[in-house]
């Protein structure tokens, strides 16, 4: 029998992304059928060029579609400043096999995969929403073939591309909204959690010496700037990734989310309603707390499988 997870990864590689797909498609519990991606750390050009490159680096072949190249409302400012300009600077990949890229839009292989699939699909969202709003709007008869949409995103606290917006629902919180009033059901791991889920620099030698992925992530780290390389790396997206394969880690309650679409000061702040202030019914799980020892431990053991 098949138990493993069917998967759709929405991303936009991103030295983050990269480490979180990469665990994604080594995991003996999930089955990646697509990756799809999206504007967000860099353009969806640059994003989709990476997304190759690191299905080339690892030998896998997992189809990819070419999703949105700008948020559907705001303007589309990128995170060069956190990624390097192509969006996976610090280690050389060669060139990537293109027989991977889908003509398809990420919006309709979405759609075709979700509905071909005997079983319901779970969507790893680790960008912008932009794809996931456009493809619920366009497609609603996917709704009931959707497991869950698990989500890095958002923020419980603060921001972290503004005051109060974390960076993935900053950058398309119209998209956010629309996933978040959708009815299904929602997984956040947000920027409270990624700020926790750090690798130190001794955990750093160790992933260094892991084979071949474990040198090209300690290369990459060189130039990561979510977080400092000394005093730990923030691995925002693998919190997502971490729910699917190891959720012991995290303290969960369900609760009522929305999004801040109309502030000019608040734009994209997540609204994660803890305290029950608003009466509404809860639309999500959230994780409120992450083991950070858990995490450590989960992280390493899963790159050492990535070979
Ligand atoms: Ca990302």
């Amino acid at each position: 029998m098949d138990i493993k997870r069917k998967l759709i990864i929405d991303t936009d590689p991103g030295i983050d992304d990269a480490i979180a797909i990469a665990i994604a498609l080594f995991s003996e519990k999930l089955d990646v059928k697509l990756i799809t991606t999206v504007a967000g750390n860099v353009s969806v050009d640059l994003v989709t060029e990476n997304a190759l490159r690191l299905l080339t680096f690892f030998d896998k072949k997992v189809p990819v579609a070419k999703g949105a190249g700008e948020p559907l409302i705001q303007k589309f400012l990128d995170a060069k400043d956190i990624h390097g300009a192509t969006g996976m600077d610090g280690y050389e990949f060669g060139e990537p096999d293109r027989s991977n890229l889908l003509e398809e839009h990420a919006v309709n292989a979405m759609r075709r995969v979700i509905l071909e699939s005997e079983t319901p699909v779970t969507i790893a969202a680790i960008g912008p929403l932009t794809n996931i709003a456009l493809l619920l709007k366009m497609y609603p008869e996917v709704k009931s073939n959707i497991d869950e949409i698990v989500f890095m995103g958002g923020s419980i606290t603060r921001g972290n591309k503004t005051v109060m917006g974390e960076f993935n629902i900053a950058t398309d919180p119209e998209a956010a909204k629309i996933v978040f009033d959708s009815g299904i059901n929602l997984l956040m791991a947000g920027l409270d959690m990624g700020l926790k889920a750090l690798v130190h620099p001794e955990d750093s030698e160790k992933i260094k010496i892991l084979g071949k992925t474990g040198d090209m992530m300690y290369s990459l780290f060189q130039k990561y700037r979510g977080g400092s390389f000394k005093t730990g790396l923030k691995m925002y997206d693998s919190c997502a990734v971490a729910y699917l394969l190891c959720p012991e880690m995290y303290e969960l309650t369900d609760t009522f989310i929305d999004v801040e679409t109309s502030s000019s000061l608040t734009l994209g702040c997540t609204i994660v309603d803890l305290k029950g202030y608003l009466g509404k019914p809860a639309n999500a799980k959230v994780c409120t707390d992450i083991n950070q020892d858990m995490f450590k431990k989960w992280f390493i053991s899963s790159i050492e499988k990535c070979i």
